[in-house]
């Protein structure tokens, strides 16, 4: 976790300062974060992560789902305030899991992920294994316009590398989430594909600390970093659509305190 927190410290000391959309916020442009699964699982260990509500967010987009209930149902409260400042009763639209799994054409959809599992079971050399949550038709239908915009896998020697692209990337709250749900799923596409978990790279496009995160940050950047904790799947669990919250465990998670900071939607 060291480049994230080198990231936040070189956004902080050479970022600017802009008015964006919805908040100030200082940025840096294009940075990239390679993590190996090979050293631990990278869940940030200078604040407490929670670890239970990305299992529930990644479980509810590997479902397909597009309403708070359903989200709230599993153990995640992480789309309420985005919901609430769309104003469709708690309808999401159509987020990302939609995108993945049921991305809409002339004649039915297609199941992006499910599809590249297959293809990096039958052609693992493929350059093509990629899943897009960017779809520009249909932006205007969803509570918020994905932030991570894509990903490729990437296999060699047996092992399943994954990377993403991050359009729009909040620092402090948004990154460790997407951080450890991405290598939550390289994990569990690599079981679900007899291969290993080896890389996962995370590259950032507008890369983000909210004014109204400074204080926290600087909290975050006194913190002694402690050894990354390990991630242990269900090994029975064959079928991407088979995982439930009990079959996904964070073990030897050790971190420093919360730290509470507001989300800017
Ligand atoms: N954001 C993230 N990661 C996510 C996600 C949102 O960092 O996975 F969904 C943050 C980035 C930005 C805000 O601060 O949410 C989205 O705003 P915008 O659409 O204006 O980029």
């Amino acid at each position: 976790m060291e480049q994230y927190i080198e990231g936040l410290r070189q956004i902080l000391d050479t970022g600017v300062d802009r008015e964006g959309r919805n908040a100030v916020t200082r940025a840096l442009f294009g940075m990239q974060m390679r993590f190996n699964m090979e050293d631990g699982f990278p869940a940030v260990t200078t604040k407490k992560l929670a670890f239970r509500s990305v299992k529930a967010e990644l479980l509810g987009f590997l479902r397909g789902y597009d309403h708070i209930d359903q989200f709230q149902k599993l153990g995640t409260q992480i789309w309420n305030a985005n919901a609430e400042a769309w104003g469709r009763d708690g309808y999401l639209g159509r987020i990302y899991g939609v995108q993945w799994r049921r991305w809409k054409t002339e004649n039915g959809t297609i199941d992006q992920l499910g599809d590249v599992i297959k293809q990096i079971q039958t052609n693992p050399y493929s350059r093509r294994h990629v899943v897009s949550a960017w779809n520009a038709g249909e932006l205007d239908e969803m509570a918020l316009e994905p932030c991570h915009v894509l990903y490729q896998f990437f296999v060699a020697d047996g092992k399943l590398s994954m990377q993403t692209y991050l359009r729009s990337c909040d620092m402090f709250l948004g990154v460790p989430f997407n951080i450890a749900s991405y290598s939550l799923l390289l994990h569990m596409v690599a079981q679900v594909t007899g291969l290993t978990p080896s890389e996962f790279v995370l590259t950032l496009g507008d890369a983000h600390i909210y004014r109204e995160h400074f204080e926290a940050v600087q909290t975050q950047l006194k913190r002694i970093p402690y050894p990354l904790s390990r991630l242990e799947l269900n090994p029975q669990i064959k079928s991407i659509d088979a995982f439930k919250m009990q079959h996904i465990q964070l073990v030897d998670y050790q971190h420093h305190g919360t730290i509470h900071a507001p989300m800017i939607v």
